[in-house]
């Protein structure tokens, strides 16, 4: 089982998180940040990883650092659970529609932080929460994960849609990357020998 729990208290947040990749999706969540909940929800269960996640963030000033915080809090216990990552697929995408909503994802297990969020959310605010949330949890994840990661979102008329076929696609290309490749036999899947 490839597993790690992280606990990371700052004079901003306080957080505890549990993960396991080769999990069932099964998800328990208590972040203080509901449509944080509602998409984590979306990354265990279509992500195949189990994810406890339970977090006090200074949730009086809004909710940026407990979101950036859970997204680094994930990268650490990623970067535990993956390892060596020797025998694995290194490389995952996934397209993940939902009406009239389409996200692209592809994640590489490269071993350096890389981001390019294309996506241009069609509302400022999903309920409570700001959709300047989403690129910060996914900055703080990959800076910590050291993985390079593309979001697109390709289209898309209601925000809360655009935002879950993100974390969706996230979810399923990162089981993508993680899984164990049969033909591989164990090796490290760079031609540099490590990742
Ligand atoms: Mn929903």
């Amino acid at each position: 089982m490839r597993h790690a729990q992280v606990n990371r208290n700052t004079l901003e947040t306080r957080i505890n998180l549990k993960v396991n990749l080769d999990g069932s999706g099964k998800a328990v969540l208590a972040t203080g940040v509901p449509f944080l909940d509602h998409m984590l929800d979306q990354v265990a269960r279509h992500g195949m990883i189990d994810l406890e996640v339970s977090a006090e963030g200074d949730l009086h000033i809004d909710a940026h650092h407990t979101v950036e915080d859970i997204g680094i809090t994930f990268g650490q216990a990623f970067t535990q659970a993956v390892g060596t990552k020797s025998g694995l697929r290194r490389y995952g995408h996934s397209y993940v529609p939902l009406d009239e909503a389409l996200s692209r994802v592809v994640i590489d297990l490269s071993g350096r932080p890389g981001m390019e969020f294309n996506v241009e959310f069609v509302r400022a605010r999903i309920g409570e929460f700001d959709v300047d949330l989403i690129s910060e949890f996914f900055r703080g994840f990959v800076n910590h994960a050291m993985v390079t990661l593309h979001i697109d979102n390709l289209s898309g008329a209601n925000a809360h849609h655009q935002a879950e076929t993100i974390f969706k696609a996230f979810g399923r290309a990162l089981r993508m990357a993680v899984e164990a490749d049969p033909r591989a036999a164990g090796a490290i899947p760079s031609t540099k020998g490590t990742l």
